[in-house]
């Protein structure tokens, strides 16, 4: 909880689509886990860009390990998702993280992949020096038309051989191009990201500051006036079908959820925080026989000013499922569930209620 925290109150989850990427041919340091499927799985927030991926970007220098999925299959991340993952329930072993494999990204360069929805029948892994070991999995998923951090990376290893050399990287796997995926009205035809870099005068992944105004530009138009020109969603507004498209890869065992805190979060005994998916109670605000009634009570009520009535109706319309206990703390054992203790501002909102037929006066003034 927020005060229980040294760094990072206010801090909440962020939540990533994993893309699960198939190696085809286990070399290397994969070679020991055969028979097992193994999976590169790449953190995305755009799972309806996946039509147009043409590569994956793994951080040369970064440190991958590959752990074991509950379902058998092997995945490929950094250790700090893993961490989180084994916490999500996500993993073959829960709470703690064994590696089977420990590799540094340029180990895994070149690497043959099949990725869902793409049109290009094998991808490869290629460097990016832009990937960061602290958000996601360290495995980024490359959509050039979209994204331009992953078109300008692919431009320097096009136009690069000796960063190409440095890392194994052959002319057949940059062999790429950014395919048209969405259809964003003032870019017209063109592909967004391509075209503003372009305009600005991208020509590698070192021009930082363009590229920022670049993504600024890309991201919002895709995001908001974008319309899918491929695939079963084709004609559909992008903000429409976001989430149709990640439950139709979930469904199909082509993708995970998975969260991790938006940003570093240190505990007051020093420790990193994970996101954790543990049994919770919460108080069911969003149940509809008690918003009727609250709705009712509100409109009986003289606020005196417009603007407390529309704080209220707003907060009725969010408020839905609250988390109501903890495992530790003062206060009062949850009658039904003793191991939890009613955190202490959720008990001021239902003791008037609760405790008129259900009375532990003792326990209640234990402060
Ligand atoms: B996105 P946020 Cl088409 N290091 O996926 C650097 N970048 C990373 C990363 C890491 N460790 N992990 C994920 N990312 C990228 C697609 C995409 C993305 C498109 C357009 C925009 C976009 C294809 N690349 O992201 O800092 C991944 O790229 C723009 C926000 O958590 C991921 O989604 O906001 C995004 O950054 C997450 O960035």
């Amino acid at each position: 909880m927020d005060h229980d925290r040294s760094s990072g109150e206010g801090v909440g989850p962020q939540e990533y689509t994993l893309i699960k990427m198939r190696v085809q041919e286990l070399h290397g340091k994969l070679a020991s886990l055969a028979p097992k499927v193994v999976f590169l799985i790449a953190a995305t927030l755009r799972p309806e860009t996946m039509y147009g991926q043409t590569n994956c970007w793994l951080g040369p220098d970064l440190n991958y390990i590959a752990v074991e999925a509950k379902n058998g299959n092997v995945y490929v991340c950094t250790k700090r998702a893993a961490r989180n993952m084994v916490y999500q329930g996500m993993l073959r072993v829960e709470n703690k993280v064994l590696p089977i494999v420990e590799m540094k990204g340029y180990e895994l360069m070149g690497t043959k992949l099949t990725a869902p929805l793409t049109s290009y029948k094998t991808i490869y892994t290629l460097p990016m020096m832009t990937v960061k070991e602290d958000k996601g999995t360290g495995v980024v998923t490359s959509v050039p038309s979209d994204a331009p951090d992953d078109f300008a990376a692919l431009i320097d290893l096009k136009n690069k051989p000796a960063l190409r050399e440095k890392y194994g990287i052959t002319e057949e796997m940059v062999n790429v191009e950014p395919v048209p995926i969405i259809d964003v009205p003032e870019f017209g035809t063109l592909i967004s990201a391509p075209s503003v870099c372009q305009m600005m005068g991208i020509k590698s992944q070192n021009d930082k500051e363009k590229l920022v105004e670049a993504k600024e530009k890309v991201y919002l138009r895709g995001f908001y006036e974008g319309t899918l020109i491929i695939g079963e969603f084709k004609g559909k507004k992008v903000q429409e079908i976001k989430k149709a498209i990640q439950e139709k890869l979930v469904k199909a065992g082509e993708a995970e959820l998975y969260q991790e805190p938006e940003k570093q979060i240190i505990s007051r005994s020093g420790d990193e925080c994970v996101v954790a998916l543990c049994d919770q109670w919460y108080l069911d605000y969003g149940e509809s026989e008690w918003r009727k009634q609250i709705e009712q009570s509100l409109s009986d009520l003289d606020t005196y000013h417009g603007e407390v009535r529309r704080n209220f109706e707003a907060t009725i319309d969010w408020l839905k499922g609250h988390t109501c206990a903890r495992t530790y703390g003062l206060g009062t054992r949850l009658p039904w569930d003793e191991k939890w203790v009613i955190e202490s501002l959720s008990d001021s909102t239902i003791y008037m209620a609760y405790y008129t037929c259900e009375s532990h006066p003792t326990q209640r003034f234990v402060w």
